[in-house]
């Protein structure tokens, strides 16, 4: 026992400075609810229309890409139509932090989407990643069994190239803010305010584009 007992000691002392490190992205308050790098498929994910994803090469890794820009799925009211949502997770408040590369230029709407709180496929929200700003594009929206509605009058561009970026969801649905942060994590770049919906799903996608999406961390309320 003794034995045994120094053994989890000298382990746990070794391993603290490694979970530390681990952690050092996590929000103050909250925990690791999900993690996806892909690297082991996309088994966990269900899409609107498998034929449009499929697993890209990331460095020596993998990353979940969209193919093309048409869409087998037709969704009951105007709203996205590439959409992969996570199976057997659902958050109501949450942080989602992943990475988004943007595979090809279609100009101001070139697009990638995030969705989140989703109830089913005419109720949810979602934000419009969408190049130049307008009120189709570059806004937070809600689907509410109608076409989708912007909640935001965002200016801000979201700067898409060939790179990798970083993006980051943070919903408290207590106090109903919805912010979305585009690489610089310290700086909005477009929020909003609802409470329409609660626990629901979450998705990456695109209105109508092209995108690989890697890295994708969520963490919930401790
Ligand atoms: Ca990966
Ligand atoms: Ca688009």
């Amino acid at each position: 026992m003794k034995k045994l007992a120094f053994t989890a000691l000298a382990l746990s002392v070794l391993l603290l400075p490694a979970l530390a490190m681990a952690d050092d992205d996590c929000p103050e308050g909250m925990k690791l609810a999900f993690e996806e790098d892909f690297e082991d498929g996309s088994d966990r994910w269900e899409t609107t229309d498998d034929t449009n994803w499929e697993l890209h090469k990331n460095g020596d890794g993998k990353a979940f890409g969209i193919i093309g820009r048409k869409s087998d799925y037709n969704p009951p009211h105007r709203s996205p139509l590439t959409i992969a949502l996570l199976k057997d997770f659902e958050a109501e408040s949450f942080v989602m932090t992943l990475q988004i590369k943007s595979i090809l230029d279609t100009g101001g709407h070139r697009d990638a989407c995030l969705f989140f709180n989703h109830q089913d496929a005419t109720h949810f929200y979602y934000v419009h990643l969408g190049a130049t700003p307008d009120p189709n594009s570059g806004q937070i929206m809600i689907v509410n069994d109608a076409p989708r509605t912007p909640l935001t009058d965002n200016k801000n561009k979201t700067p898409w190239d060939e790179e990798w970026h970083t993006v980051k969801v943070v919903r408290d649905a207590e106090e109903g803010t919805i912010a979305i942060y585009f690489d610089d994590m310290e700086t909005l770049h477009m929020e909003c305010s609802d409470t329409t919906f609660g626990m629901g799903r979450l998705g990456i996608g695109s209105f109508d584009d092209v995108n690989d999406f890697d890295n994708i961390k969520v963490y919930v309320p401790e």
